[in-house]
């Protein structure tokens, strides 16, 4: 194959995902520069003339575009890159593979199975190549933990446990809808933190530890009704403010699962604990570098959890970066992830999680949703093991 073909990227939407992703192509050529695809920024589009021309010049856009519809009519974009409000995910998504775009799509997938399904059957018949952003699997120590999981060490997993925990939404004099908030709107969201942070947990979990098979679930809105942007009335909040559930996975294990944006003094705090029969591991997005572990099988009189920092080049993908002992960030998950879908060009080989995968997530906040709404158990319908 020859080297130094372009995946030529129209990217909707300029928000905080917007510049993670732009982030994300542009590291590209110093940090992978042996991919045969190699990204170009070839245009972005938002609705604000003046300030998606201010973006295309931050980030190196070759053009502008203010109709979504005018970008995916273009034949010179291979594909198209969703970084809008869930709300347009579907509707964008399935008129892109119609014209034979391929997609990454930012999470979650959509803000129901309805749509999610429509989406993937879409791609599936365009036969075009797409992922959606989960993006904290690609962080190192995300990847190790997978691997050691792969690897049997654990042995027969117990519990899975995982929090998502943030504080921004406690003022009631914060509006819901526009720009970032419209993650409070239900209509723009389909959920509040059950879509927007539960969805990273259970897509991670899926992927470390198998299909979660039924859940149970509370949810409670505690700010019942805000001033809408769009209207500049006072509204009912229909978003999720905090889900707490627990589950079964089909390899038998027990998961719980916390997510709020009502934690004062947490502002990210993604975490994940994993206990297994001979092991555990855990994990801290605020230090997302170190993964914990713990081996039942050491010496007793050494035995206790290690914090492994994970920046060797033997290590998930710290070959790419500084010397061992030099950490990443955050951003670099997006890096990854855009380097793995333009591998996924050369190999043929799916990047995942794809549509597909996503969807399976998708079904887990449904039924998170639904059990809470019906107080009772529910199945989620999930089929396996996420790829
Ligand atoms: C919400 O605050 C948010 O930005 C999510 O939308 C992202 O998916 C998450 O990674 C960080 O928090």
């Amino acid at each position: 194959m020859s080297k130094n073909k372009t995946l030529r990227i129209g990217l909707i939407g300029c928000g905080f995902m917007g510049r993670t992703h732009s982030n994300g192509y542009n590291r590209i050529k110093n940090f992978f520069p042996e991919l045969v695809y190699q990204p170009e920024l070839k245009a972005v589009c938002s609705r604000n003339a003046d300030k998606v021309k201010a973006f295309a010049e931050q980030w190196g856009y070759a053009s502008t575009e203010t109709d979504w519809k005018a970008l995916i009519a273009r034949d010179d974009i291979d594909a198209i890159d969703i970084c809008t409000p869930n709300d347009s995910h579907a509707e964008i998504a399935i008129a892109a593979a119609a014209k034979g775009k391929m997609i990454l799509c930012e999470k979650p997938l959509a803000r129901t199975v309805a749509e999610g399904q429509a989406m993937v059957d879409a791609v599936e018949k365009a036969r075009v190549a797409n992922t959606v952003w989960y993006n904290y699997r690609r962080l190192p120590a995300v990847t190790l933990a997978k691997q050691l999981i792969d690897s049997g060490k654990l042995g027969k997993i117990f519990h899975y446990r995982a929090n998502f925990l943030q504080d921004w939404t406690i003022s009631p004099e914060l509006p819901q809808g526009g720009e970032g908030l419209w993650r409070l709107d239900v209509d723009a969201a389909g959920s509040g933190v059950t879509g927007d942070l539960l969805a990273h947990c259970i897509d991670t979990a899926m992927w470390l530890n198998g299909g979660i098979t039924d859940v149970s679930a509370v949810t409670e809105t505690f700010i019942k009704e805000r001033v809408h942007q769009a209207s500049g009335k006072v509204q009912k909040v229909g978003i999720d403010d905090a889900c707490i559930f627990h589950c079964h996975f089909e390899n038998g294990s027990l998961g719980l699962f916390e997510s709020t944006r009502y934690a004062r003094g947490h502002k990210a705090l993604y975490t994940f604990e994993i206990n297994g029969e001979h092991a555990s591991i855990r994990w801290d997005l605020h230090d997302l570098n170190r993964l914990e572990y713990f081996d039942h099988r050491d010496d007793s009189i050494v035995r206790g959890w290690r914090s492994i920092l994970v920046t060797d080049g033997d290590q998930p993908y710290m070959k790419r970066w500084w010397v061992p002992g030099l950490s990443i960030g955050y951003e670099h998950s997006f890096v990854h992830q855009a380097a793995d879908f333009l591998k996924s060009l050369e190999t043929g080989e799916p990047c995942h999680p794809t549509f597909k995968d996503a969807l399976e997530t998708q079904k887990v906040c449904e039924a998170v949703i639904d059990s809470a709404n019906t107080r009772s158990w529910k199945d989620t319908n999930v089929k396996g093991w996420l790829k």
